[in-house]
């Protein structure tokens, strides 16, 4: 496999004007024209042109209308390539013939439920027709589909709808011209039996757009939510960044088979069904949440993609970064702003964090890939988005919008690089961002150390922050990182102290603005070691550091449990709140862990269950941010802290301390339970779901006692559940425990929801994940179960992908979770590439283990590079992983 390189960029020797493509679909196979006017970069060039083609059968290839023979063309199995083309403005026809009724990879051209769909990021254009595959090819397309006209009655692709009509033998035809220029990797065909929900939307200059959800007729039922969160991502975007839809239509297609979950294509964006179906008796509030976010992300990235898009590949983040904050601060402003940035710092940290500290660690722009689909990662999605984030930290909201204006007003129609983003958000602000291009080059999370100390004589307060960019593959020493700090300082009585000025390095410089007070301030850290001191502080303050979480860092402090415990309480920022409560939790669980490990009783802090039942008693707190203050640090969190990760141990002192809690707090979380009980219909709104989500919490921590008043308090939850949300709640409450009640409702479940795939799902995922002793064996067995799938990716990340994630599970320690797993990644490799890479990630961390986990887990990897025609995406995270 070849290793491609950031630097080795060059512009394309050949430019795509126009585009026609023709799509004859059959049931056997199906023939792809495409008709493409090339122009030389340089007039009179002599290069050869070079078509990039997968999985192709080459039918004819034309140049200038003159059929090619022979010898003036090479093929290969990855190329078409033509020597010497004409040295000015030419015509290229290629025909093709493909067999998507064979395409497991779900890339290309492929069916699904009987209909056919595309998907083409990154390179999957290239399993469709010979092409220049790469995003700075930007051209105008026109796209003519012909198919059985019953068994296809919508046909579908960019643009407008310009002609259709009936054609002999049944069939019938549709042309389609997208008048925007785009890169092959948003072309987009659908072709089937489906319906659509129809709606429109006026933009605010008044332009009426049709919009047009499709599924198959029984689906479209669960539409609404999905046109709900559609017509407001429309609204937002103008609202907020003044960005309209360009064209009259809108289309978006739910298919229950794809790799991902959704796909933007201009105008025609493709869903996993599970990101639009959603009805309260089947879709949880997570699932009503993700549908928001991610209609909204496909949305969104209409501006930031395809309108503007990106030069290659390394690029990226580019789009993704940028796209992934845009939907962040949609669902923000639809729901909670505290809530979601929890969330969305929780998922950095349980699955970014061990990424940027692993084998696969990457900069949010890669310097190099052997398969670009292997860098869909959190790295360049979620840090992307925090270094985005980070821009608008130390710009504001105006500065950060004049810096998107810009963007837009010299790019709008380009394929561009994150220096191009930089410089927009620079010139904009004429700010002055020192190295903060290091966000992009650098891998690995920054480790920060503050140091305070109060010094009563001079009214000053001193912040010392040292950090360190751990080493990562390729990058053995790092540069200091520019890191936006925002402080604020408490008074005794929790409130914050107005800031004037503070001293670094020499200079006085005013915080206060127009005379006006301010109470939160963002420091630029940008060296190894800084001091930053505050004047006029009249009293030894309690610093609530990162508010917001204002940087992607890991930051250590020297406050006390006390200080943790008196932010907890009072922090006017009501994410370091929630932050000061996971600090605590997690100190308190790695010192259990110790215990645990020496084989000490353990003793749970009555400071810190105390803490907790304020919380949940405190009735001026938000529900859900009370739900989440009250959760623990994931297992993963804690292992990753520990210099050899022990599930077993870590495991056993998260169910130490949930019983504990739940033992001490049992009244408190009963009166929750029964204080938070729907009584009216379903409503997506923050209160209901706020409302649910601190039910269900109080209820998963009773059924952990296992006694019979919990578990009877769970199944009357469980059989009075008016929705999803609090049924499946109830369910994965009582399946805590290996019981027979467990099996009896696990049953239940099943038969109630047999006909519905996506429930069928969390059934599996539910199952695989369990903590119960010896389920790999279960899980081993769902893989014969009759609703199981492997060609399914949805399937498979619920049971395969769920059953990784069981901290005790998968690394039982007489490594059958391990070899499980491995035997599926060979299996599925053969069917879906992308999906095994994704499972084979599950084995990237297996040095962190101890010596008997490490080795049975290293034999599964090498066994797994052992296996002859292994896909490139699985061998290049199965041998950076043995690197
Ligand atoms: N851009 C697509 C992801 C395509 C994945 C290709 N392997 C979805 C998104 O981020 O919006
Ligand atoms: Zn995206």
């Amino acid at each position: 496999p070849k290793e491609i390189f950031l630097k080795d960029y060059k512009l394309p020797y050949y430019y795509f004007d126009t585009v026609d493509l023709k799509f004859s679909l059959g049931e056997e196979k199906t023939f792809v024209s495409s008709k493409i006017s090339v122009i030389p970069r340089v007039e009179g060039s002599s290069a050869p042109l070079v078509l990039n083609g997968q999985d192709l059968n080459l039918v004819s290839a034309k140049v200038n209308e003159k059929e090619l023979k022979d010898g003036d063309y090479l093929l290969d199995s990855r190329h078409l390539t033509l020597p010497s083309p004409p040295s000015s403005v030419f015509t290229l026809e290629i025909v093709t013939e493909i067999y998507p009724q064979k395409n497991t990879s779900l890339e290309g051209l492929y069916k699904s439920s009987g209909n056919f769909c595309t998907q083409c990021e990154a390179e999957g254009f290239r399993k469709i027709t010979y092409y220049q595959d790469r995003p700075d090819i930007m051209a105008r397309y026109t796209c003519r589909i012909e198919a059985d006209k019953a068994l296809y009655p919508v046909l579908l692709s960019n643009g407008n709808l310009v002609e259709q009509g009936d054609l002999e033998d049944d069939r019938h035809y549709a042309l389609w011209e997208d008048p925007f220029k785009k890169p092959c990797y948003l072309f987009a065909l659908v072709a089937g039996k489906l319906e659509s929900r129809d709606d429109s939307f006026i933009t605010r200059s008044g332009r009426k757009v049709s919009l047009r959800i499709w599924t198959p007729s029984q689906d479209l039922p669960k539409t609404g939510h999905a046109m709900y969160a559609l017509k407001a991502a429309m609204k937002w975007d103008e609202d907020v960044f003044g960005l309209e839809y360009d064209l009259d239509l809108f289309n978006i297609v739910a298919v229950p088979d794809f790799n991902m979950g959704a796909m933007e294509n201009k105008s025609l964006n493709i869903f996993n069904s599970k990101l639009v179906l959603a009805s309260p008796e089947t879709a949880t509030d997570a699932d009503y949440a993700a549908i928001l976010g991610v209609i909204g992300h496909e949305y969104f990235h209409n501006w930031t993609g395809n309108r503007v898009t990106c030069r290659d590949w390394f690029q990226l983040s580019l789009k993704e970064g940028l796209t992934v904050f845009r939907d962040q601060e949609f669902s923000s402003d639809m729901g909670s702003r505290t809530v979601k940035r929890i969330s969305d710092v929780s998922k950095l940290r349980i699955y970014q964090y061990p990424q940027d500290a692993g084998p696969m660690a990457h900069p949010v722009r890669p310097h190099s890939y052997i398969k670009m689909d292997n860098f869909y990662t959190v790295t360049v999605y979620e840090k992307g988005a925090e270094v985005v984030r980070m821009y608008k930290t130390l710009l504001g909201s105006q500065g950060f919008r004049k810096g998107m204006d810009l963007y837009f007003q010299r790019h709008d129609g380009q394929a561009v690089t994150c220096e191009d983003f930089f410089a927009a958000m620079r010139d904009a602000n004429d700010a002055e961002f020192s190295n903060f291009l290091l966000w992009y080059s650098q891998a690995g999370t920054p480790m920060v150390k503050v140091t305070s100390s109060y010094n009563a004589e001079a009214h000053t307060f001193s912040l010392k922050f040292c950090q360190e960019v751990p080493p990562t593959p390729g990058q053995p020493v790092k540069e200091p990182m520019f890191i936006p700090v925002s402080v604020g300082l408490l008074d005794s009585t929790g409130k914050d102290i107005p800031l004037s000025s503070v001293h670094h390095e020499g200079t006085l410089q005013s915080i206060a603005k127009d005379g006006q007070p301010v109470y939160s301030t963002v420091l630029r850290v940008t060296k190894k070691e800084e001091e930053f001191v505050f004047a006029d502080v009249h009293e030894r303050p309690i610093p609530s550091l990162l508010r917001g979480f204002s940087a992607p860092i890991r930051l250590e402090s020297d406050l006390a449990d006390s200080d943790l415990f008196f932010l907890l309480a009072h922090d006017s920022d009501e994410f370091n709140r929630w932050e000061a409560g996971q600090v605590l939790a997690r100190k308190l669980m790695l010192t259990l862990v110790a215990d645990f490990r020496q084989k000490k009783p353990l003793v749970l802090d009555p400071k810190f269950v105390h803490g907790l039942g304020s919380i949940l008693r405190d009735p001026s707190l938000d529900k859900e941010f009370i739900a989440k203050a009250i959760t623990l640090p994931g297992e993963g969190e804690i292992m990753d802290m520990m210099d050899v990760a022990d599930p077993d141990a870590v495991y056993a002192v998260r169910v130490f301390i949930r019983k504990q809690i739940a033992q001490e707090l049992k009244g408190d979380l009963i009166s929750t339970v029964e204080n938070n009980r729907s009584s009216d219909v379903y409503v997506f709104n923050h209160d209901n779901m706020a409302r649910r989500a601190l039910k269900n919490t109080a209820l998963v921590y009773l059924a952990a006692l296992d006694d019979p008043e919990c578990t009877a308090l769970a199944m009357h939850e469980y059989q009075t559940a008016a929705n999803m949300t609090e049924q499946f709640a109830a369910l994965a409450a009582i399946a805590q425990n290996p019981t027979k009640t467990r099996e009896e409702v696990l049953a239940d479940f099943y038969s109630k929801w047999q006909h519905n795939s996506l429930v069928v799902n969390k059934w599996f995922a539910l199952q695989a994940t369990s903590d119960i002793p010896g389920n790999v064996e279960n899980v081993r067995n769902l893989l014969n179960h009759p609703a199981f799938d492997l060609r399914n990716p949805n399937k498979v990340y619920s049971l395969i992908g769920g059953f990784c994630r069981s901290p005790v599970n998968f690394h039982t320690k007489d490594g059958s979770g391990y070899k499980f797993l491995g035997e599926v990644v060979v299996q599925l490799d053969k069917i879906n590439p992308q999906v095994a890479s994704r499972m084979v990630s599950a084995f990237s961390r297996w040095r962190r283990y101890d010596k008997t986990r490490q080795n049975l887990a290293k034999a599964q990897l090498e066994m797994i590079m052992s296996t002859n025609g292994l896909s490139e995406n699985v061998f290049e995270i199965a041998s950076k992983s043995l690197a």
